[in-house]
């Protein structure tokens, strides 16, 4: 076996081990139960997934239940654990043609098999890596105290593509990156510590995911190095690892790459010795890694060079690269990040939050087959909140991947606590009314609504080098959330917080209803002490950390917030402003056109609204903004305090770290709050009705 099926890193820190630090269960009926079964794991099948999940098998139930379970290839006792496919356990299980085909490529049953002889546990699937995914559920269900009369449980994805993007570069550092650096790269070196690469691997397969791009969508020149003989043998090693976890391993690509690396003149997507340069790239990256993932793309966008510079389209552009994987099996991942970041802020007639949908709906229906278009959930760019992109949904003929941002940019870059699950959800139940009341987001990408070959979520990863991968403890949820997202949007953010503290902490209530309290609420607490209703973009230019009003408003992002000392917002709609509105189909259009009707949370994005208009509460705009910026500092107060209520009940290590970090995102939210009330007093003059302290 290769050495590359390396184990994890040696490290006791309940921090690093994340939701898979399996803790012996203290419900002794329970244990009891679950030891009579799986003191013995029959594994009737080889390769290298199945060997990783009997590796987890083993150290969960060492954990879980205390016990070193024997790995055997014919039962020594009369009940055991039975881990095969349905061709491995004919014979050793009865299956009927039933169960069978609910069972899809990547999908498991975890069944109680009763017969004469004893009881037995059947963990099957179709595929290996069903039966990874399996074993991982069957440890989570164990860890947050399921009975065995729970079982038969049995569950498929809902999405085919469940990705993670990874923004490293290859001399180590993370773009947007608040968790130390690469996991992956030094000083132009790869991969590091494989061990810890391993462990990630066991991480994002245990919630499900099963496609890895790993490195930054903006290549620069190392990276673009790394479709070369230069880097390949080491991203044939990462590809190895995380093949034994059921991940396929993709690379973010210069669209310059012709010119770069291949001594072309030019990078045209319709220049016959370009498109055969990508075939025979193609070509030799399936000969070191044959079920690589494909290419991820970011063209024309910030600086990157793309198919603009030839007069070409987007679709030129990525069917060119689809014409080079097809054969294989590959897929081009295109991002529709495009918009136009050297804008003039005294234009009005610029929108950059209709940019992605200028852009790509001319180009419905000409992607080729395995061309993924890959969509912010938002016009903009990840701020604490955004309508959703109507590109989603607006195309019909295309292949859709939603895309999300775990790491914390624009949402307190994991110093502040903001889970983010509750975001994502919103987006996820957004209704495009493409075709008519109820096309849902998650309907739309997980392939229920048109007739697309491929779709699913990708999102930017939060995880760094640091010791707890995250940097705040409580970051993690957000990983978790993620994967147990794209594996089943049905999942509340509730119960997914839920499974995550039993699983990362520990099953006491206290310490369920508190941390789930303060994670359900950490989203909305984090947008009341920043920018309100919508508008966004209020941060410090660049780092993107930390209040500054006008920060972006003179720029050239196309960012804007219009504030002067009458009102504030931006006026998208087509009677009167930029006509993004229009984008929508008409149902949401509608609302969001009237002032009457827009949803109160994006006003500001929709309108430019006088400071004393009226909410719905009977505040006026700017009572409301001063309101929030005080209400969301208190909301930090609480959140402290209900740590500090946990002071016994959480390892001394995690509780020092977290308070720290809350201690922090207290003293930082209230410079959000008085640079926020401040500003908008010493525009209007108008103080806080109630009086409070403003500057
Ligand atoms: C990887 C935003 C971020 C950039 C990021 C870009 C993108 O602009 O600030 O760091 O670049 O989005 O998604 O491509």
């Amino acid at each position: 076996m290769s050495k590359l099926q390396a184990a994890g890193e040696k490290n006791d820190s309940t921090m690093y081990k994340c939701w898979l630090k399996y803790y012996k269960l203290s419900n002794k009926k329970l244990l009891a139960d679950y030891k009579h079964l799986l003191s013995e794991i029959l594994v009737v099948e080889q390769s290298h997934v199945i060997l990783n999940a009997v590796k987890e098998l083993e150290r969960g139930i060492n954990g879980i239940l205390g016990i070193k379970p024997v790995i055997s290839e014919i039962p020594t006792k009369e009940a055991y654990l039975i881990l095969g496919t349905f061709d491995g356990v004919k014979g050793l299980a009865p299956l009927s043609e039933e169960e069978k085909q609910s069972i899809g490529e990547e999908g498991f049953l975890i069944k109680p098999v009763t017969e004469n002889s004893g009881k037995k546990l059947l963990v099957t699937g179709r595929t290996h890596k069903g039966l990874l995914y399996g074993v991982f559920c069957l440890l989570r269900l164990m860890q947050t105290e399921t009975k065995i009369d729970a079982f038969p449980i049995s569950e498929n994805p809902v999405n085919q593509l469940r990705m993670i993007n990874h923004w490293d570069n290859i001399d180590g550092s993370i773009e947007r990156g608040y968790a130390g650096k690469s996991i992956f790269y030094r000083n132009n070196k790869m991969p590091r510590n494989l061990a810890r690469i391993t462990d990630y691997a066991r991480m994002l397969a245990s919630v499900g995911i099963n496609a890895i791009a790993v490195n930054n969508v903006n290549v620069h020149k190392f990276e673009t190095l790394l479709i070369t003989d230069k880097y390949i043998k080491d991203v044939v090693k990462l590809a190895e690892i995380f093949r034994n976890y059921g991940i396929k391993i993709f690379l973010s690509i210069n669209f310059a790459s012709p010119i770069q690396i291949g001594g072309l003149a030019t990078a045209d997507p319709l220049d016959k010795k370009v498109r055969e340069w990508w075939k025979s790239k193609a070509e030799y990256l399936y000969s070191h890694i044959p079920d690589f993932g494909g290419f991820l793309v970011k063209a024309d966008s910030e600086g990157r060079p793309g198919p603009f510079t030839y007069e070409r389209t987007h679709a030129d552009g990525a069917n060119m690269l689809a014409e080079a994987l097809k054969p294989f099996g590959g897929l081009v991942v295109w991002r529709c990040f495009v918009y136009n970041c050297l804008q003039d802020w005294r234009d009005r007639t610029i929108d950059r939050a209709k940019a992605a949908y200028d852009h790509f709906m001319p180009l419905d229906g000409l992607f080729a087959e395995n061309v993924l278009l890959q969509i912010k959930h938002g016009p903009m760019d990840f701020q604490v909140r955004e309508p959703v992109s109507p590109l989603i949904g607006g195309l019909t003929k295309t292949n859709q991947v939603l895309e999300l941002q775990i790491t914390q940019e624009y949402t307190g870059q994991q110093k502040h606590l903001c889970y983010l699950v509750p975001l994502w959800k919103e987006v996820l139940e957004f209704d495009t009314f493409a075709k008519g009341k109820g096309t849902s987001v998650k309907k739309v990408i997980s392939r229920k609504v048109f007739n697309n070959k491929f779709g699913g979520f990708a999102a930017v990863a939060n995880i760094g080098d640091d010791n707890n991968w995250t940097g705040h403890q409580l970051a993690q949820a957000n990983m978790f959330g993620y994967g147990r997202l794209a594996w089943n949007p049905e999942l509340t953010s509730g119960e997914i917080a839920e499974t995550w503290i039993r699983l990362t902490y520990s099953n006491d209530r206290d310490v369920i209803t508190t941390i789930k309290d303060m994670l359900l609420g950490s989203w909305r607490t984090y947008e009341n002490y920043t920018s309100p209703l919508g508008i966004g973009w209020m941060v410090n230019p660049n780092h993107h950390y930390g209040p500054n009003v006008d920060g972006y408003e003179y720029d050239k992002w196309g960012t804007y917030h219009r504030a002067d000392h009458k009102g504030i917002g931006v006026d998208r709609t087509v009677k009167s402003g930029t006509g993004y509105t229009g984008q929508y189909h008409k149902e949401m259009a509608e609302l969001y056109e009237s002032l009457e009707k827009c949803p109160e949370e994006l006003l500001l994005f929709f309108h430019h609204i006088p400071y004393d208009y009226k909410l719905k509460s009977g505040e006026t705009l700017l009572q409301y903004i001063y309101n929030t910026h005080f209400k969301g500092v208190e909301e930090v107060e609480e959140l402290k305090a209900k740590w500090l209520s946990l002071k016994e009940k959480v390892e001394k290590e995690v509780f020092i770290h977290v308070l720290e970090r809350l201690d922090g995102q207290l003293e930082h939210s209230k410079e959000w709050r008085d640079v926020i009330n401040s500003y908008f007093f010493r525009k209007t003059g108008i103080p806080d009705r109630l009086g409070r302290k403003i500057y």
